[in-house]
């Protein structure tokens, strides 16, 4: 397959509500787009950097600018491409995952839909439905959070990740579980814990969580090894695993029962594969992670999420959740669950009118 162009597309959507982690809180979704046009079709991606490097070093500027300038133009001087090579051809370019994570998954589009196969067969998905959670920012007072849940309870999610921050923890989540007795309940740091911090988390201990995620930066898996010791609640790591080989890594180091895996995050749907058979072979559970992600996103995370090695509830949300209308059809919650597409490739049509009423601002990259 030879790539013939690519265009970018920036477009900004607004959430229904705001969304506060221990990072900033965020009102609209700048969304970046990777069109492949290849000669055998296009294709869609989605990269999930934010607008800030707050979550990691990588943010949605520097993505469209390392794209435009080093990982765009490498591929369009290959005579032929298939997917496969984009993680071989791109890896001169130190991290950027998510950007490359992007054009991977335009590639593999254009690719699956020209063999009219569908991502999830082609990941070797074992469901036609996939059980999905929500995840509720810090609100600013108990009882607020207690509505929002509630009202997530009451659309049929029946797993709910709370985000926790130093300050507002214990009596959150007390107050959630107190009222949702039977809810699947998880927390999510976002790194924003120390060392010090251990005694205090241990109290989490009661509230039978699934499990906790990523309570210590990214880059000690000793105090998270240290901290797995000391509490029995599950601790899972986000952040800290961006490769095959930091989570083999991190497994061993006794850092982590449970992996949460997002596309972005650990270079593209190729890697996150990889990590998936690895976890598997591990005894390891593991679930898809989400970054707000427009349709075309939460349609790869879908089918990532088909895989038999996803066993816990990801934050894939019904698009309703995060936008008033989404740029493709929307995905909608059929009891806990969302319908894995079947239609090639992404199985998503983006609706290029709506991203012109969004004020979609496009940029072509041709290179020759
Ligand atoms: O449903 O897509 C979703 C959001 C899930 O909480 C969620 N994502 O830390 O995992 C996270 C968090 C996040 C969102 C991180 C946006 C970075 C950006």
């Amino acid at each position: 397959m030879r790539l013939e162009s690519v265009e970018l597309i920036r477009v900004k959507m607004p959430l229904v509500r705001p969304f506060r982690t221990s990072f900033g809180e965020q009102t609209v979704r700048d969304v970046l787009l990777v069109n492949a046009y290849t000669g055998d079709g296009h294709g869609w991606g989605e990269c999930v950097a934010q607008v800030d490097p707050f979550y990691s070093e990588e943010f949605i500027d520097g993505a469209q600018m390392v794209l435009e300038t080093w990982l765009i133009p490498q591929v369009l001087a290959q005579q032929s491409v298939v997917a496969e090579d984009v993680p071989e051809l791109l890896k001169n370019i130190k991290g950027h995952r998510s950007a490359k994570a992007a054009l991977e998954m335009a590639i593999l589009d254009a690719q699956l839909r020209a063999r009219g196969h569908s991502l999830s067969r082609y990941l070797g998905g074992v469901r036609d439905t996939v059980e999905v959670g929500v995840s509720v920012g810090i609100t600013n007072s108990v009882d607020e959070l207690l509505d929002v849940v509630a009202g997530y309870v009451a659309d049929g999610y029946t797993r709910v990740k709370l985000k926790i921050e130093p300050g507002w923890d214990v009596e959150p989540v007390r107050a959630v579980r107190a009222r949702f007795n039977d809810l699947r309940l998880q927390v999510d740091a976002n790194t924003a814990y120390r060392v010090g911090d251990i005694e205090h988390l241990k109290k989490l201990d009661e509230f039978g969580l699934l499990l906790i995620e990523q309570p210590f930066e990214e880059d000690d898996l000793a105090t998270h090894a240290l901290f797995a010791q000391q509490i029995s609640t599950a601790v899972c790591l986000d952040e800290s695993i961006v490769s095959t080989r930091s989570t083999e890594v991190a497994i061993d180091a006794g850092a982590c029962s449970i992996v949460n895996i997002k596309v972005g995050r650990v270079g593209g749907l190729i890697e996150s594969r990889k990590i998936h058979d690895l976890c598997v072979s591990r005894g390891v559970d593991v679930w898809c992670g989400g970054m707000l992600e427009s349709g075309v996103g939460r349609a790869a995370n879908v089918a990532l999420a088909s895989m038999s090695g996803f066993t816990l509830p990801g934050d894939i949300s019904a698009s309703n959740r995060y936008f008033a209308q989404d740029i493709t059809e929307p995905f909608e919650l059929v009891g806990s669950c969302l319908k894995v597409p079947t239609g090639p490739g992404l199985g998503v049509t983006v609706d290029q009118e709506m991203l012109a009423s969004l004020g979609a601002v496009r940029t072509h990259i041709t290179g020759r």
